[in-house]
Parts: structure tokens; C-alpha cells; sequence
């Protein structure tokens, strides 16, 4: 069989759960893997999004999906959305943790300590509580938990402090669940990008245009479809390969510290 029926074999028909679908990332893994014949669990905050993307990814790529807002820093709202999963979909094969933000770009005296909190509370606590909520839906063996970081938690950059923490503590998750999840079959890979424009900037400046837009000037940065690029990569090798762990940035881009504009 050629190797790319083989891919489409592997990729057809699974059910994948994708936090922060609403935007960016979120939402072209979620179209991808629609794309790929596979039906979605799309979640976020912002509800009005979620259910005009269910009816686009049901109509362009005649996939079910399936729109489950929460707030992932809410304990009890997380717990209570998985739990009104229909029985038809309570078997998942893939959770994408995807949810995340920066807020602020300060000196670590200047920065605020609420954005702290919320990116914290975000980055880390929320993928925590996606994931213990998920896990008893997630196919034991052969479930794959993909944990989007950033290149944020690989090197720490000056005025990054809050995300970049938050960055590492999930790079030093996605290596715990690594390890803790062996045992159940289940693979666990963190995807680390670097740049991308997306509306990250934008909520990162708190809605400012001008800063947001002056991040990307004058290189390619990646886009979102990028990302879904890799995801979709990751999850689609042989059930006995497991990416650990992968970076990918524009080629603009070399790390952190070096981007060539
Ligand atoms: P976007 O701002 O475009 O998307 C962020 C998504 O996260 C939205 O769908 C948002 O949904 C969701 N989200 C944020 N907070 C919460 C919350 N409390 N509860 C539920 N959902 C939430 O940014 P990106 O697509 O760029 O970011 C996605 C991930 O990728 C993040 O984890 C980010 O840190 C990471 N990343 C981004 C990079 C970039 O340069 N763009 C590079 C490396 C990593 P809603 O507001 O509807 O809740
Ligand atoms: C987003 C990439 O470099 O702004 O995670 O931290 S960066």
C-alpha cells in the first residue's frame, strides 16, 4: 500500500479533543484533522465561534463535531463539561492541549502579577485539569496527548518571565504524563513553536493592533496551518513511534534569541 493511503488509513475515523479551538492553532488542528475524515470535540470559551466552527467543519468536510465550551482555569466547569459528553463520544483517541496565552511583555519588577496568575492558571493548571478529566475517555492503549508549548519553555528570554515559567512547568508535564502514562499505552508529545501569527500578540498586548502586527514585521512568521502541519505529523506515525518532542519555528527563526528580519 502506498505510504500515503497507509497515513489515511491511520488518520481516518479517530475522535480528537481540541482545547482553544477558537483561534489560531485550536482551530486549524481542529480543521485538519476534519480534513482528514476525523471527528472533533472542539472547546474554548467563546461559544458563539465554537458553534459556527462545528457547522463549518460538518459541511466542508462532512465530519461530526461537537462544540463543549469551559473555562479550562475552572476545576468544576472543566469536570462538568467532559462529563456531559454524549455516549457517542466518550471514547477519544487524541487530546490536543492547546489552550494557552501570554500576557504582558515586562521586566519581571514591572510585570503583573494577575497576567502571572492567568497564564499559570492557563498553561499549566488548565492543561492539568483538561487532562485528568480526558483521561478516562482516552483509549488505554493507543490514546496520544499532544501538549502545544513554545519555544517560551525550552529558553527563557528577557521579559518573558510568567510565560516562559509556565512554558517550561508544561514541557516538564508533557515529560511527567510521558512517563506516568507509559503503562497504559497512552503517547505524549509536546510540540514547541516558535513565532506564529495568530491572535496570541493581540491578546498578549491586551488588544493593541500596532504592537501586535510590529512582532511579525518583516519576516514570514509560521502560520496556524503550520502547526496543524505538525500536529498532524505527530499523530499520524505507527502506533509503536512516539514524537516526544519536537520545536519548529520559521526559518527566520533560529531560537529566542535570534530572529532575522
Ligand atoms: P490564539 O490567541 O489565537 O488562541 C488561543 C486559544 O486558547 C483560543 O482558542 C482561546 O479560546 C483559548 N484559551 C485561552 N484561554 C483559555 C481559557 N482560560 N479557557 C479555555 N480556552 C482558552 O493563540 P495561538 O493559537 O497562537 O495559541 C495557542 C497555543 O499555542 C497557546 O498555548 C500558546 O501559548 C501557544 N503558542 C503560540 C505561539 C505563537 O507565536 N502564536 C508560539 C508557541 C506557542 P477562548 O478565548 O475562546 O477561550
Ligand atoms: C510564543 C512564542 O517567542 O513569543 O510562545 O514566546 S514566543
Amino acid at each position: 500500500m502506498p505510504s500515503d493511503a497507509k497515513q489515511n488509513q491511520q488518520t481516518m475515523n479517530r475522535t480528537v479533543l481540541v482545547t482553544g479551538a477558537t483561534s489560531g492553532f485550536g482551530k486549524a488542528i481542529a480543521e485538519r484533522f476534519a480534513a482528514s475524515g476525523d471527528r472533533v470535540i472542539v472547546t474554548g470559551r467563546r461559544s458563539d465561534r465554537l458553534e459556527e466552527l462545528v457547522k463549518n467543519l460538518s459541511s466542508h468536510h462532512g465530519i461530526e463535531a461537537y462544540a463543549l465550551p469551559f473555562d479550562v482555569r475552572d476545576r468544576s466547569a472543566v469536570n462538568e463539561a467532559v462529563a456531559t459528553l454524549p455516549e457517542a463520544w466518550r471514547s477519544v483517541d487524541i487530546l490536543v492541549n492547546n489552550a494557552g496565552l501570554a500576557l504582558g511583555r515586562d521586566y519581571f519588577e514591572d510585570a503583573s502579577i494577575d497576567d502571572w496568575d492567568t497564564m499559570l492558571d492557563t498553561n499549566v493548571k488548565g492543561v492539568m485539569y483538561v487532562t485528568r478529566a480526558v483521561l478516562p475517555l482516552l483509549r488505554k492503549p493507543g490514546g496520544h496527548i499532544v501538549n502545544i508549548g513554545s519555544i517560551a519553555g525550552k529558553e527563557v528570554y528577557e521579559k518573558g518571565n510568567g510565560y516562559c515559567a509556565s512554558k517550561h512547568a508544561l514541557d516538564a508535564l508533557s515529560k511527567s504524563m510521558r512517563a506516568d502514562l507509559l503503562r497504559h499505552g497512552i503517547r505524549v508529545t509536546g510540540v514547541h513553536p516558535g513565532a506564529a501569527e495568530t491572535e496570541f500578540s493581540l491578546v498578549r498586548f491586551k488588544g493593541d493592533a500596532s504592537q501586535a502586527a510590529a512582532v511579525y514585521a518583516g519576516y514570514q512568521a509560521l502560520s496556524a496551518d503550520d502547526v496543524a502541519d505538525v500536529v498532524q505529523y505527530c499523530t499520524g506515525t505507527p502506533p509503536h513511534v512516539c514524537i516526544n518532542d519536537i520545536v519548529v519555528t520559521c526559518t527566520a527563526q533560529a531560537n529566542s534569541f535570534y530572529l532575522h528580519r
